[in-house]
């Protein structure tokens, strides 16, 4: 098998891109050293996280000047996400850490005035004047998750003899691939990107990218890019795999009704819908954009001796090319033997096992009310705080389980309210979302709004925002719960239960500014495909991404 070798600076996920690599034929060899780079002909420098993070490694371990020597002797070398970021001489997110400077110029900020931030989702990466750069199509879509991007301005890099490839959020085009002599660098993350992204990885390895841009000649006529560009960012469809031990000991995707995964009658058994990793891979060949697991038991069990959940990871990242995230037990605890594990070393069990966000529930909720009564003080010790930092905050989610609590006006509660179209029981027209925790179990004096701006300030990078009530409802999200939470925080929200066909998609994502939707029983029932939601939003005039066989 030929070779290819990665740079592994810094604790990541590496799994998913060694993965792909291998499903291209290609074996992976590892850089542990400086040294080891000169050996390479091949070479790949990945990256999550934070600028200032990867770079100060690389500098610190003496790579820089050894990926340079790499480049100017004209060895292929790729840059993906913070690896490309890195080939640019400096970023906002660390205006003192020196990037490569292979390309000048300084990263910003996406503008979260107007829309979510960090960008997570499929978009695209075209590049008009070489609409085929290393096997990009721009009838394809890209997997980015990044809150830094370089600007793109018309001609600026071309100049320097860059091709380039964008996408655009909102009204922010930025560079999604860069591509010159024997570099390739891509925002977006190929071994995330499905088949879309395999074959952009497939051709830098086989070298066919690189000889067909030194082929390429450029464009006589005019640039498309006179066009507006448009807000190529899909409507992201996901699908969730509540994963727990029945009772016959074996570990199975289930699915409640407001929490309770229990059949109804006598039997009480725990309603088993099938097995994890056949599930995950049929809902990404039926387009998920991305597929979660929550393991929804986990308060009971310790998480450390919890390898099945591992082995899930380890085994649908294999067939599964888009973002995995696993919840679950995610929080500092003592294992059987009496050691004492961190969340952060649980969160880098799973991303060494193919996840690519971690989700966390219950914990996030005790840290945020510790957060208020030590008013509004971080000390930097909370599990989201620890993970953000090491992997980015693009890789933690915070998993929200709320309950309405309804009251006869406005200001019968300290908590924030909103006027309700289904009023309570007794006629209330107002009511306010309780978060919990142990999987609904216990009701908790704090609200959403509480909640996720609290996790917001700690470094949580998306909200799962379930809701007890509507869980296996089958009757639509609940649009007054996810619209007060978008209007509370910037980071992007992902709406969750009751989704109970496609109309319930087009529905959440026109009433509300939801950034992703979540569906879990009616894929699970085989009521619908996720390839019919999108099919159905595709016809309501909404982008979605095609899944590409
Ligand atoms: O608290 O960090 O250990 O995490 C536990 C995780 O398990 C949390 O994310 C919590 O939401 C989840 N969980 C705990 N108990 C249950 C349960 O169902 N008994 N599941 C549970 C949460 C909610 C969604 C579901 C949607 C869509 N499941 O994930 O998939 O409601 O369902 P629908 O489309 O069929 O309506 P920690």
């Amino acid at each position: 098998m030929p070779k290819v070798y990665l740079l592994d600076y810094v604790a990541g996920n590496v799994r998913s891109l060694v993965n792909a690599i291998e499903k291209c034929g290609y074996q992976v060899e590892w850089i542990r050293s400086p040294e080891d780079v000169a050996e390479a002909d091949s070479l790949i420098l990945p990256g999550v996280g934070h600028f200032g993070h990867c770079l100060s490694q690389l500098a610190s371990a003496g790579f820089l000047p050894a990926i340079r020597a790499h480049v100017d002797a004209g060895k292929p070398f790729m840059g993906i996400c913070v690896g490309l970021q890195a080939i640019f001489s400096s970023s906002a997110e660390d205006p003192d850490c020196a990037g490569l400077s292979l390309i000048p110029g300084t990263l910003d900020r996406f503008d979260d005035s107007v829309k979510a931030v960090p960008h997570i989702g499929w978009n695209n990466a075209s590049c008009p004047t070489n609409p085929t750069l290393y096997d990009l199509s721009p009838d394809s879509k890209y997997y980015y998750v990044h809150s830094y991007k370089y600007p793109y301005r018309k001609g600026e890099l071309e100049s320097l003899g860059w091709s380039v490839a964008t996408g655009t959020y909102g009204t922010e085009t930025f560079v999604g691939a860069v591509a010159k002599g024997n570099v390739l660098a891509t925002q977006f993350h190929p071994e995330k990107s499905g088949v879309a992204g395999l074959r952009v990885l497939r051709a830098f390895l086989d070298g066919s990218g690189a000889k067909a841009l030194a082929a390429h000649l450029p464009e006589s006529s005019p640039l498309q890019t006179s066009l507006v560009p448009q807000d190529g960012l899909t409507r992201r469809v996901i699908a969730c795999l509540d994963v727990r031990t029945n009772d016959q000991g074996d570990l199975v995707v289930t699915k409640g009704d407001q929490y309770d995964v229990r059949e109804k009658g006598d039997n009480r058994n725990v309603r088993n819908l099938g097995k994890p990793v056949e599930m995950a891979k049929k809902y990404y060949e039926q387009g998920a954009d991305e597929v979660t697991f929550l393991n929804i038991t986990s308060f009971r069990d310790c998480p450390v001796a919890d390898l099945p959940m591992l082995e899930i990871l380890r085994r649908t990242s294999e067939t599964v090319f888009v973002p995995l995230t696993v919840g679950g037990g995610i929080r500092d605890t003592v294992d059987v033997d009496g050691t004492k594990v961190s969340a952060l070393e649980i969160a880098t069990m799973y991303f060494k096992s193919g996840a690519d966000k971690v989700s966390i529930g219950s914990d996030a909720v005790i840290a945020a009310e510790e957060y208020y009564a030590a008013g509004k003080t971080l000390f930097g010790n909370t599990a989201i705080e620890q993970i953000s930092k090491a992997y980015g905050n693009q890789a933690v989610v915070v998993s929200v389980d709320p309950k309405r609590v309804y009251v006869p006006k406005q200001d019968a509660t300290r908590h924030a309210t909103v006027k309700t179209k289904t009023p309570g029981p007794k006629g209330e027209e107002w009511c306010w979302y309780a978060c919990t925790i142990k999987g609904g179990r216990e009701t908790r004096d704090l609200d959403v709004v509480e909640l996720t701006q609290a996790v917001e300030a700690m470094g949580a990078g998306e909200i799962l925002l379930n809701c007890i009530d509507k869980d296996g409802t089958n009757s639509g999200f609940d649009l007054e719960l996810i619209n007060q939470v978008k209007a509370a925080i910037r980071i992007p929200v992902i709406a969750s239960s009751g989704a109970g066909n496609p109309s319930h998609f087009d529905e959440v994502f026109r009433e509300t500014p939801t950034d992703a939707a979540l569906g879990a029983g009616m894929f699970h029932r085989g009521e619908y495909t996720v390839q019919q939601v999108k099919d159905y939003l595709g016809e309501k005039g909404l982008v979605v991404r095609r899944f590409e066989g």
